[in-house]
């Protein structure tokens, strides 16, 4: 599954048709990063870059121009070096496999900026890359310098961000059907885990099957780091230590999703490690699921991105008075955010290239409106701390969120995550099915 030479063509048509007259692109992919002494950490290219580009190399930068033109500068061909680090495309690759206009061997970086830059209005990079930052102050600066000699440097500097996450945040087929794909082998591997897991593993031990399915349905990655939380571990957000074990009783959280030509999945389920929730585990994780499908009804066209959240919120925070977690009316828990000793983080976010993807939430200061083709996450949770001393102590100490990813239709959302087990009822069923095999 590959996104086409065309439509990365397009893309670069689109963004230099959202900015000014005679602006000029650059922007750089990132450096291979030192893991431990000369050993690197894989190279992932730089999302933005990849999107405009589809180009994977460390150190390369573009320059978009004109109508999308691109100029890539790259690594060059070099039999000895490529003999133990491996391929490189070089310039005459740029050209063939990536449609560039121009390319240039890395060392002629300051020129071909330069060249660039010199007589364009306005300069358009991403603010937050400090090191790119400073590589185009100093040939701005070697402009103005050479003004006698006809130099001419931008004189406006904008901000790639924001235009390039508008574009992200809407997907095209080609980058639905990668989600799909991404989307179902994370499904694989969460059945996986809920097969294979027992009381006495270590967590890492469970992880194990997610990366073993993710890597041999064709994702090298998972798309950020698996979290695989027993008991009150799952009350960390980002637990990834995934280095204890498994307890008979126990709840396991798992947040793990595989990564597929660089777009995102983002699953979590939460099951019993023996196969059959307790009392008060099921009854907070219904209340999760009851969130979850209320939410799910506001993900439609036209909505704001808040309503999801908004209705998670009302169904949880009813549920926890009604469990006599929280007391009070539950307008002013909800005012007063009561509820956030239990739910401290939002129903969703935008998924693509990245897990949290680009994408501003709100324009003017209002929630935005859901539009066909945005792909989000909706994860509604509950997280009883083992210090709540506020709680019954049947509580304390369960943690549970429950995560799919939605693609915005014309006819409501569709779960691209689907056929997952959820229901109480369903993860039993597949658990003991699995028991009984074993
Ligand atoms: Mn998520």
């Amino acid at each position: 599954m590959k996104i086409t030479l065309q439509t990365y063509q397009f893309r670069r048509e689109r963004l230099m048709a959202a900015l000014p007259d005679n602006s000029v692109v650059v922007i750089r992919n990132g450096e291979l990063a030192v893991r431990n002494n000369d050993c690197d950490y894989e190279f992932r290219p730089d999302s933005s870059f990849y999107y405009l580009t589809g180009f994977s190399e460390p150190s390369a930068y573009a320059i978009i121009s004109g109508q999308g033109d691109l100029t890539l500068v790259s690594l060059p061909k070099d039999p000895e070096k490529e003999q133990w680090d491996g391929f490189r495309y070089g310039v005459e690759g740029a050209i063939q496999e990536f449609g560039a206009t121009q390319a240039f061997a890395l060392e002629a970086l300051d020129d071909t900026l330069s060249t660039a830059l010199d007589g364009a209005d306005c300069l358009v990079y991403c603010f937050a890359d400090q090191m790119l930052r400073e590589q185009l102050a100093v040939c701005r600066d070697g402009l103005a310098a050479r003004v006698r000699l006809g130099a001419q440097a931008p004189v406006q500097l904008l901000d790639v961000t924001n235009y390039v996450a508008e574009m992200r945040l809407r997907k095209d087929a080609e980058e639905i059907a990668i989600m799909e794909a991404a989307a179902q082998i994370s499904v694989e591997a969460h059945k996986q885990a809920m097969r294979s897991v027992k009381p006495g593993l270590k967590e890492y031990q469970l992880e194990a099957e997610l990366n073993y399915v993710f890597m041999k349905s064709g994702a090298r990655q998972p798309a950020y780091n698996n979290i695989v939380a027993s008991g009150s571990n799952a009350c960390v957000l980002h637990y990834i230590k995934n280095d204890e074990d498994i307890k008979d009783g126990d709840l396991v959280l798992i947040d793990a999703g595989a990564e597929l030509s660089c777009y995102a999945s983002d699953i979590t389920r939460t099951f019993p490690a023996n196969g059959k929730f307790s009392e008060p585990q099921a009854a907070l994780y219904q209340l999760v699921l009851d969130a979850y499908q209320d939410g799910m009804k506001e993900l439609t066209v036209g909505n704001p991105y808040e309503a999801c959240h908004n209705a998670a919120v009302k169904t949880l925070t009813t549920g926890l008075v009604q469990l006599g977690l929280l007391s009070g009316e539950v307008d002013t828990l909800i005012e007063s955010k009561a509820y956030r000793d239990f739910y401290m983080h939002n129903t969703g976010h935008w998924l693509g290239l990245d897990v949290h993807d680009f994408g501003v939430y709100k324009l003017a200061g209002e929630s935005r409106a859901l539009e066909e083709g945005m792909v989000l996450t909706i994860e509604p949770g509950l997280y009883v701390s083992e210090d709540n001393l506020k709680v019954d102590p049947k509580w304390r100490g369960i943690g549970i969120r429950i995560e799919d990813d939605v693609l915005i239709t014309a006819s409501g959302p569709y779960v691209l995550t689907h056929g997952l087990a959820k229901e109480i009822s369903e993860i039993e069923a597949l658990m003991a099915e699995a028991h009984s095999i074993r």
